[in-house]
């Protein structure tokens, strides 16, 4: 499971790759999640509108591209890296850990749609195994 020397080499690079469009990657991934899996809708009553394009689901996006992104710099120590993170998550906002691979599965399809050349199944195993490793960090924190 745990990312080999090669699968961070791997990550970085695509990432580096696609840092320009994260913006937009985040706000579709969350616009998918919402879509695709509306049971996600509940964590987000608080928003005036959960629909694709609205100004709430861009920021999200944003912000959770964001910090994936800023993940990337602490692969050799996610769960101190997220610490805090995990925290938020598991004590203040009380996400249902099973959500993070809901979203990392949207991620995913988000990154071949915009990415079909360079998300080669190299890349997918590698971010697939990075995104897993992100959520089990989040996760650290419920028990
Ligand atoms: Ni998550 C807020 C990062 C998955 C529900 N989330 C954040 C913030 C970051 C973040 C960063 C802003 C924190 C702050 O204000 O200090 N979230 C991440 C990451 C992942 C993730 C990196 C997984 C890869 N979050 C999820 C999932 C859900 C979720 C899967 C629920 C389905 N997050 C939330 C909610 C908030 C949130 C709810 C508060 C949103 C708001 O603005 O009110």
């Amino acid at each position: 499971m745990s990312l080999t020397a090669k699968d961070k080499a791997t990550v970085k690079a695509f990432f580096a790759k696609i840092s320009g469009k994260a913006d937009a990657i985040g706000h579709e991934a969350i616009a998918r999640m919402l879509v695709a899996y509306p049971q996600t809708k509940t964590y987000f009553a608080h928003w005036p509108d959960l629909t694709p394009g609205s100004e709430p689901v861009k920021r999200h996006g944003k912000i959770v591209m964001g910090a994936i992104t800023d993940a990337v710099g602490k692969m050799d120590d996610l769960v101190g890296g997220l610490s805090s993170l995990s925290d938020l998550h598991a004590f203040k906002l009380r996400v249902d850990p099973g959500n993070f691979k809901i979203l990392s599965h949207n991620i995913l399809v988000t990154f071949a749609v915009h990415f079909p050349g360079d998300f080669t199944p190299e890349v997918h195993v590698a971010v697939d195994k990075f995104l897993a490793a992100v959520s089990a960090a989040l996760a650290d924190k419920y028990r």
